[in-house]
């Protein structure tokens, strides 16, 4: 039998952490139930990973996913499961989706609820992290995630905010404006060697 040529990397019945308002894990539920309704509150990460300073990787979410399919959003982003922390959940997702592998460093996390339509919603603690991507990095892209990719400077990403923000996901726009704001200068710092420690909670 043919090998699948990508594999399948999100499933309804994945067990993830549902977490209190501090992000303390406080049981477990599948993908399916805690993105069901309004929501069940679950902890989850946010990548955003830059070239240099001022070029950003986003992707657009393949037609394939139950929320936000055909939406642009960040490099990668994703639950860690039962049992993992979000180091190792980072590495796997980063590698599973994009075929790469990058230090991050851990920025803030947000507690946000939105609801896709009638068909479901995001109710998460979600933890922002951005890396750097080595040139010599090539992607390699799973097309059941991803249906489209690019660099894009940030000042063209700020423009496309502006003029077509229901391309984006909710998620995404809410953690721009921070990346942006307040985490400006983290992201120069990538960049530079005081940038090259990490420090990750979890
Ligand atoms: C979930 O993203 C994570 C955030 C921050 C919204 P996703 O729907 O791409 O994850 P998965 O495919 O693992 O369900
Ligand atoms: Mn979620």
């Amino acid at each position: 039998m043919q090998k699948p040529r990508w594999q399948q990397v999100s499933f309804a019945e994945e067990p993830l952490i549902l977490v209190n308002a501090r992000d303390e894990p406080c049981g477990f539920d599948s993908k399916l139930n805690v993105h069901a309704g309004a929501g069940k509150l679950h902890r989850a990460f946010s990548i955003f990973l830059f070239r240099d300073s001022e070029h950003v990787l986003l992707h657009r979410r393949s037609a394939e996913k139950p929320l936000w399919p055909g939406y642009w959003t960040n490099s990668c982003c994703s639950h860690p499961r039962r049992g993992e922390c979000n180091r190792i959940a980072t590495s796997r997702r980063l590698e599973q989706e994009l075929g790469v592998s990058a230090e991050l460093r851990y920025l803030y996390r947000f507690q946000y609820q939105a609801a896709f339509g009638d068909l479901g919603s995001e109710h998460e603690l979600c933890s922002v992290y951005i890396g750097r991507l080595d040139d010599e990095q090539e992607l390699r892209v799973n097309r059941s995630e991803i249906s489209g990719w690019d660099w894009f400077h940030v000042d063209d990403v700020d423009k496309w905010l502006a003029a077509s923000p229901e391309t984006l996901t909710p998620w995404f726009k809410l953690e721009w404006q921070q990346l942006r704001g307040r985490h400006a200068a983290d992201i120069r710092s990538l960049f530079t060697d005081a940038g090259n420690s990490t420090s990750r909670p979890h």
